[in-house]
């Protein structure tokens, strides 16, 4: 017995000892920083003494196991921050044209070692693809975020610029290591005083922070901030008193903030102002912002997010409002599109204005904040969907003109090129709200960095890095884990939104199904009736060119592809077309069952997440594993609310009955209307966000 009972207590003893302490999640995917002296090597040796490359040394110091150069080479060459790493005798030798390019370096040397490839015979050169790669905060100086679902915004604009929370430099290593350059502070939605002087002195306290780790500070600014803060009678971008304005107002920024990188501009769009309030174009108000920030270097960053109330179809407005000033905009204004012509939704095609504004420089914005992917309750990995955007196939210029080779500047040159993220970051302790949404902000980096990498090979570098015991786990664990991330948005796509539907989520928070909803006095394009048109007879929004032309926005290619139902990727079969309930899909089941069938699947992947979460525990601390455990939890209920909404609300126009392998509903229709009021009116906002676990008391 004895033979037994000795490796089963020697087992339990190793599993106690031997488990990854718990962890809150702050650490985000790098190693901890070690208290000083407590070094792994001392052996670095560095030709090169400033800040920058201090930090890329004390990292190394610290966190990697063997003897590393850093050598500074001006001759080196490459883009801005690139590096090559080299491995002999014994010694790893980093090498690069700027101490920026060393702490990357030294970043990725590390993400080596973390995530166990093989060091000793290395010889690789890393550049990064897009020269911006930025994230958009919608933090206001309040304190709030717009979409944020991780706590209160990181900047605490009250206590800047005397007092620097630690938290800054944090976030400034954690960006830098996966080269991320620049940050935009506040919300697109910007509110006048980020341009006072008090603001700008906030502003340079981040950026002294910042900088650094090789990140400018960026700022979203008001179109409207001459006449409100600058006591002129307007804001007429044409206007010499407006424009000497804006010319004074970048200086003094200049002054505070040497290395200012420019302005983030949504105009004209959700009621901000912008040049069309004096009758004037985007052109006009974009070419007066570059003007004055030209001297300088700095860029305009201007939003192609445009729509106007009552305009016949939302998805073509940008499109519509942009190709006429293709060719106008001044060499330092880029504008920034959002992925899909409509909004963040599961699942859109590409924005059709990309490689249609062929002499306008044009940069891609991703939302890696989770306003519609389940904020941050659900575990959605986002590299996949941004990937689909980046590969798309335009063509534009002939077949193989993809989204990331136009924004890359391959296809039309650019003097710039950028690739924005809207942050998912916040004060929580884990800085995301859910540990598996830090692999969004990660992987959104590594493909500004680097956008051929694949989603697999970002999801194992973040598992790996993340939850260090997973390497020890090649056959259980990460496989598993893996699986979990790499079908996720799938899973969503299937539970909210399958076959093309969008923006059926309750209009007041865009968390959960409320396809039904109809608000008094609402705009139309704000509610979900204007985008799924179900009725009687069908569902869908007619894009074609019986509708509202919609796929005319595309190359012709694209645009007789789209048209037709035929040759309509099923999965954008209801954003381009209106069918009847009984419509044919290729495998022979009718639209209806078609339908069905794909929210049970995506109830089903939920569940088996869970399973498969089970299945990781060894691998994970346990504090970090009961989170994703409890956020599961939250997803599955989700997932079956989401199914059982949309298939009564329908299935009460299609009058058809649930095929077989749906599950019955848990929730009737009027339960789940009245149980969303219910939430929707609770002051606490208990809902979602970083409040899960009282959202879990309450669904109960
Ligand atoms: O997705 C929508 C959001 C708004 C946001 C807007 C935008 C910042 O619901 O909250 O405002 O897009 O991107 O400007």
């Amino acid at each position: 017995m004895r033979r037994f009972l000795l490796p089963i207590l020697f087992l339990i003893l190793y599993s106690c000892t031997s488990g990854t302490p718990d962890e809150d999640g702050s650490r985000l995917w790098l190693p901890y920083r070690m208290a000083d002296g407590d070094r792994i090597t001392g052996e670095v040796y560095s030709n090169i003494n400033d800040a920058t490359s201090g930090i890329a040394e004390e990292e190394l110091a610290q966190n990697f196991k063997g003897r590393a150069e850093l050598i500074l080479d001006p001759g080196f060459g490459g883009k801005s921050g690139s590096f090559s790493i080299v491995a002999s005798d014994g010694k790893v030798r980093i090498t690069a044209s700027s101490s920026t390019g060393l702490l990357y370096g030294a970043y990725h040397l590390i993400r080596l070692q973390q995530t166990g490839a093989r060091l000793k015979s290395l010889d690789i050169k890393e550049e990064p693809a897009y020269d911006v790669r930025i994230l958009n905060h919608w933090d206001n100086p309040d304190g709030t975020v717009e979409r944020g679902y991780a706590g209160k915004s990181i900047w605490q604009w009250e206590q800047l610029p005397d007092t620097l929370s630690p938290r800054y430099a944090e976030y400034a290593r954690a960006n830098a290591s996966i080269g991320i350059n620049g940050t935009v502070l506040n919300n697109v939605n910007a509110s006048p005083s980020i341009l006072t002087s008090e603001y700008i002195r906030k502003a340079s306290a981040i950026a002294d922070v910042l900088r650094p780790y090789g990140i400018k500070v960026y700022l979203s600014v008001n179109f409207g901030s001459p006449k409100s803060i600058g006591g002129l009678g307007t804001s007429d971008p044409l206007n010499p008193a407006v424009r000497q304005w804006w010319k004074t107002k970048v200086s003094e920024i200049y002054d505070a903030i040497p290395d200012f990188g420019g302005f983030l501009v949504k105009a004209n769009s959700e009621g901000q102002s912008g040049p069309q309030d004096y009758g004037r174009t985007h052109a006009d108000g974009a070419n007066m912002l570059a003007e004055a920030l030209q001297p300088y270097g700095g860029i305009v960053m201007w939003r192609a997010f445009v729509y106007a109330p009552n305009s016949p179809d939302r998805a073509s407005q940008a499109y519509e409002e942009f190709v006429p000033l293709d060719g106008q905009f001044t060499p330092n204004v880029i504008i920034q599109i959002k992925n899909g012509p409509v909004d963040f939704q599961p699942r859109e095609p590409f924005n059709p204005l990309f490689g249609a504004i062929p002499h306008t420089q044009q940069m891609v914005e991703f939302q890696i904040t989770q306003e519609y992917l389940g904020f941050s309750n659900h575990l959605v990995y986002l590299a996949p969907m941004w990937k689909e955007c980046l590969d798309a196939d335009t063509y534009r210029d002939g077949e193989g003109t993809t989204v990331a080779d136009i924004t890359l500047g391959k296809i039309w040159p650019q003097q710039t090129t950028a690739i924005a993220g809207v942050a998912n970051i916040g004060s929580d302790a884990n800085w995301c709200g859910h540990i598996f949404a830090q692999a969004n902000w990660y992987a959104f980096g590594r493909l500004a960095w680097n956008p051929g990498l694949t989603s697999e090979e970002i999801a194992e570098e973040w598992l790996t890095q993340t939850f260090p015991r997973m390497k020890e786990s090649r056959t259980k664990g990460l496989p598993s884990a893996m699986n979990i991330m790499m079908t996720s948005r799938e899973a969503a796509v299937n539970y909210m939104m399958p076959l093309g539907l969008h923006h059926i989520f309750a209009t007041v928070d865009h968390y959960g199904p409320e396809p039904w909803s109809s608000i008094e006095g609402m705009r139309e394009d704000w509610l979900p009736p204007y985008y799924h048109r179900a009725c009687a007879e069908g569902i869908g929004f007619d894009r074609t060119a019986t509708g509202s032309n919609n796929a005319g926005c595309y190359s012709p290619y694209l645009e007789e592809l789209y048209n037709s139902t035929e040759t309509c990727p099923e999965e954008y079969l209801l954003w381009f077309h209106h069918v009847p309930w009984d419509y044919r899909m290729k495998n022979g089941r009718t639209l209806w069952d078609e339908m069905c069938l794909r929210y049970q699947k995506g109830v089903d992947m939920v569940r088996d997440y869970e399973n498969k979460w089970y299945g990781c525990s060894r691998f994970v601390d346990e504090q970090r594993w009961r989170h994703v455990r409890q956020k599961l939890k939250i997803q599955e209920f989700d997932a079956v609310w989401w199914k059982d909404a949309c298939l009564q609300y329908f299935g009460s126009m299609s009058r058809m009955p649930l095929p077989e392998g749906v599950e019955p509903f848990s929730m009737d229709l009027n339960t789940i209307k009245e149980s969303l009021l219910y939430l929707q009116n609770r002051p606490d906002s208990l809902r979602a966000g970083s409040t899960g676990n009282a959202r879990l008391e309450i669904i109960k």
